[in-house]
C-alpha cells in the first residue's frame, strides 16, 4: 500500500538463478567534480516540504502533487537539505512519521545549460531514505530503492522543452521498510480497538538505530559533454620502487573518442600517462599510499587525469575528469592482513552518522570534528557501520589515511522470510551500487555484506555465499566479511566463504550482566573457537559498554564511566594474547552515543559511544587513546624518529 509499483524486482525461483537473473549495472556513479568541462550547482538549502498524513499515505501520488507547486496542493514548510527530517520540527508525528514525504525547489539553470544541446544535465541525489521517486516539472524523470547510496537522472532534454520554465523538481521520499527492503522491517496494523486509535500503525525493526529519513546527502546538478568519461575503475599494485596502475575508463555518447590519461604526483607533476582507454600506468619511484600511524606521510594520492576528445559530424566534444589514485596493496593470510605487504592491525572505531537535530544529514562541521576526533584517539581505522557513509567522508578517508571497512545496508536480517529471492535480488544490486560508487577508494580495503544475519537459519548459507560470490566477482581486488554475532555461534554458517571473521560481542553486558570476571574467560573461548574452526585472521568488529556521560561509581557499576572502562580493559588484555597471533584488530562500539528508536534499554539512545552525542569525551576515550597510541608505536612500523609518545 505504501509504494508505488517498484521497478526492477526480478522474480525467479531459486536463489541461484537470482545470482544469474540480476544484471549489473552498466553505467558509472563517478562522483560529481567540476572541471575545465563540467559545471556544478549546489541545491543544498531550503526546500519546501510536506509529509503525506493522509490515512493511506498516498493522496500525493493519488492527487499528482508532483504535477504542480507542492504549495498549491496543502500547507508546505521550510525543510533544510542535507538532514533528516525528523529532528527538525516541534512535530512529534513528523519525528515518528512513516510514509510518503514530498520534497521541492524550483531551480535556475545557467542559459548555457539549456541553450547547449550538446551538455547533458544530470540531476544526483547524494542519498534519499529509503525509496524515492523523482520529477522534474512533473515528468517522472527516476525512481531509486535504498537509502545510503546515489542515484542520477539525465534531464537536459525536459528542461530543453520549455526554457522559459524554471526548472521545479519534486522528490518523494518513503522511509517504509519491509521485509524485502536492505535494512528489513515490518509494518504493523494495530487493529485492536480496546487499545490502539483507529487506523494506528507502527514500524518494527531489528536494528540498532532510529530510522532517520529525507534527503540525506547533497542534491546538485552537474554537467558533462554528451560524449564524456562514464566510468573508471583503477587497480593498483607495485614491485620494488616501482608503482603498477591498472585502469579502465568508459566513455559514453559515442562509439570512439581520443583519451589522454596522465597520472600526476601530488604536485602536479606527470608521473605517466597513456592514450589507451584501459593498460597499466608504471610510476617510477612511487610513493604508496599508508595507513595513518603507519607512516610518516600517510594517506598520499597521485590524480589520474583523463581527457577525452570526440566528434560527431557537427560537432567536437572534450571532457576531463580528475580521479584521486592512492597506490596501495591488501592480501589477507591466515593469520595477518596486510597492506602494502606490511602486517596491518585495525586499531580503531565503529561509528554512524549521527547526530543532533540533523539525524544522519551530511554535516562539514561534524565530518571534520569526527576525523579530529578519531586521528587524537590514534585511530587508524573505522568500519562504516551498518551501512555506506557519504562519498565525502571516505574522500576524507583517503586523504588522512583512515582505513575502511565498507558495509552495506544488510543489517537487522532476522526474520527467514528475508532471505528470500525478492531480498537477496535486492542485497545484490545494493552490493553492486556499492563497489561501483566505492571501488576506487584506497582506503577501502574490505566489503562487509551485512551485519549479525540470523545466518543458523536454513535459508542464510545459500544467501550469505551468493552474496559474497557476486561481491568477489564484482571486486576480486578486496577481502570480503560479513560480520557475526559471538553470542550465537551457529551464525559462523556463512564464515566458510569469508576472508576474514568479524565478531562482535558484548561479554558482561547482555549477558552475565555486572560480572566483568566473565570477560577474559569467554573472551578467549570466543577467539579459539572461530580460530580454531577456520584458520582465518579475526577481527573484535563490535565490543563495549553503556556509559551515560558524568555518571560514575567505584567499584564500577553498569552504565558508569567506570564500568565502560572496566569492560574495554579487560577485552584489550586478552587482544592484547592474541594480536600476537591471529586477532588482527578490535573497534570500539561505539565511537559516538547515537539514537536509537525508544525502547527500555535505550535512554535518549545507546551510550555505548566512547564520546557524548555532541562529541565530548568519556574517560574511555583517554583510555583509548592511550592505548591506540600504544598500538600504533608497537605495530605501526613507523620510523623510530616519529614513533608517537604515549604521553602525547
Ligand atoms: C550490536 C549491533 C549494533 C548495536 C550494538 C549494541 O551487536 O551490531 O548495531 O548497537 O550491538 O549496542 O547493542
Amino acid at each position: 500500500m505504501l509504494f508505488p509499483d517498484r521497478l526492477g524486482v526480478v522474480r525467479v525461483v531459486c536463489l541461484v538463478a537470482v545470482f544469474d537473473a540480476v544484471v549489473p549495472l552498466d553505467t558509472g556513479m563517478l562522483f560529481p567534480r567540476e572541471s575545465s568541462s563540467r559545471e556544478l550547482k549546489e541545491l543544498n538549502g531550503l526546500w519546501d516540504f510536506r509529509a503525506d498524513k493522509s490515512a493511506n499515505r498516498n493522496q500525493g501520488f493519488e492527487r499528482s502533487w508532483y504535477k504542480s507547486r507542492l504549495a498549491e496542493s496543502g500547507p508546505v514548510i521550510d525543510m533544510p537539505v542535507p538532514a533528516s527530517y525528523n529532528d527538525i520540527t516541534q512535530d512529534i508525528t513528523l519525528r515518528d512519521f512513516i510514509g510518503w514525504v514530498w520534497y521541492e525547489r524550483e531551480v535556475v539553470v545557467p542559459a548555457r545549460w539549456v541553450a547547449d544541446k550538446g551538455t547533458r544535465v544530470v540531476l544526483r541525489v547524494g542519498s534519499a531514505h529509503y525509496y524515492s521517486v523523482v520529477w522534474v516539472n512533473g515528468e517522472k524523470v527516476t525512481e531509486h530503492e535504498g537509502g545510503h547510496l546515489p542515484f542520477e537522472a539525465e534531464i537536459g532534454s525536459l528542461i530543453r522543452k520549455n526554457p522559459t520554465m524554471p526548472c521545479r523538481i519534486t522528490i518523494a521520499v518513503n522511509n517504509t521498510l519491509t521485509l524485502e527492503t536492505l535494512p528489513p522491517g515490518t509494518i504493523q496494523h494495530m487493529n485492536d480497538r480496546t487499545k490502539y486509535p483507529d487506523g494506528l500503525f507502527v514500524q518494527n525493526t531489528d536494528f540498532d538505530f532510529f530510522n532517520y529519513a529525507g534527503l540525506h546527502r547533497p542534491v546538485l546538478l552537474y554537467t558533462t559533454p554528451k560524449v564524456y568519461v562514464d566510468d573508471i575503475t583503477v587497480v593498483t599494485d607495485f614491485l620494488d620502487d616501482t608503482g603498477v596502475v591498472r585502469y579502465d575508463v568508459s566513455v559514453r555518447g559515442a562509439a570512439t573518442a581520443i583519451l589522454k590519461v596522465t597520472l600526476m604526483d601530488n604536485e602536479g607533476h606527470s608521473v605517466s600517462s597513456s592514450s589507451e582507454s584501459s593498460g597499466v600506468l608504471k610510476v617510477a619511484d612511487v610513493k604508496l599510499w599508508w595507513p595513518y600511524l603507519m607512516h610518516e606521510s600517510p594517506g598520499y594520492l597521485y590524480s589520474m587525469e583523463v581527457q577525452l576528445m570526440a566528434a560527431d559530424g557537427k560537432w567536437t566534444y572534450e571532457d576531463v575528469y580528475t580521479l584521486p589514485v592512492g597506490i596501495r596493496t591488501v592480501q589477507v593470510t591466515s593469520s595477518q592482513f596486510l597492506i602494502n605487504n606490511k602486517p596491518f592491525y585495525f586499531h580503531g572505531v565503529n561509528k554512524h552518522e549521527d547526530s543532533d537535530i540533523r539525524g544522519k544529514g551530511l554535516d562539514w562541521p561534524l565530518i571534520v570534528k569526527d576525523f579530529n576526533l578519531m586521528k587524537w584517539l590514534g585511530a587508524n581505522s573505522f568500519r562504516t557501520s551498518h551501512y555506506p557513509y557519504a562519498e565525502e567522508i571516505l574522500q576524507m578517508c583517503d586523504r588522512h589515511g583512515i582505513v575502511v571497512i565498507d558495509e552495506c545496508p544488510g543489517v537487522g536480517i532476522k526474520d527467514i522470510r528475508s532471505f528470500g529471492n525478492a531480498s537477496l535480488s535486492h542485497h545484490l544490486v545494493v552490493m553492486d551500487e556499492l563497489v561501483r560508487r566505492d571501488k576506487n577508494h584506497p582506503s577501502v580495503v574490505m566489503w562487509s555484506v551485512a551485519n549479525e544475519p540470523a545466518a543458523e537459519l536454513p535459508p542464510a548459507e545459500l544467501y550469505l555465499k551468493t552474496l559474497i560470490k557476486r561481491t568477489r566477482s564484482l571486486d576480486p581486488t578486496r577481502p570480503i566479511t560479513y560480520i557475526t554475532a559471538s553470542i550465537n555461534y551457529a551464525s559462523d554458517k556463512g564464515a566458510p566463504y569469508v576472508d576474514v571473521i568479524c565478531v562482535n560481542s558484548y561479554f558482561s553486558w547482555y549477558q552475565d550482566s555486572g560480572h566483568l570476571e566473565v570477560i577474559p574467560i569467554q573472551l578467549n573461548t570466543q577467539f579459539e573457537n572461530w580460530y580454531g574452526k577456520y584458520q582465518k585472521p579475526i577481527i573484535q568488529s563490535e565490543y563495549g559498554a553503556d556509559a551515560v556521560s558524568g555518571l560514575h561509581r567505584d567499584p564500577p557499576v553498569m552504565f558508569t564511566e567506570e564500568y565502560q572502562n572496566a569492560v574495554l580493559q579487560s577485552y584489550h588484555d586478552v587482544f592484547d594474547q592474541k594480536r600476537k597471533q591471529y586477532v588482527i584488530g578490535e573497534l570500539i562500539w561505539n565511537f559516538a552515543d547515537f539514537m536509537t528508536k525508544q525502547g527500555v534499554t535505550r535512554v535518549l539512545g545507546n551510550k555505548k559511544g566512547i564520546f557524548s552525542r555532541q562529541r565530548q569525551p568519556k574517560a574511555a576515550a583517554f583510555l583509548l587513546r592511550k592505548r591506540y597510541l600504544r598500538l600504533a608505536n608497537e605495530t605501526g612500523r613507523l620510523p623510530p624518529w616519529t614513533k608517537y609518545p604515549c604521553s602525547l
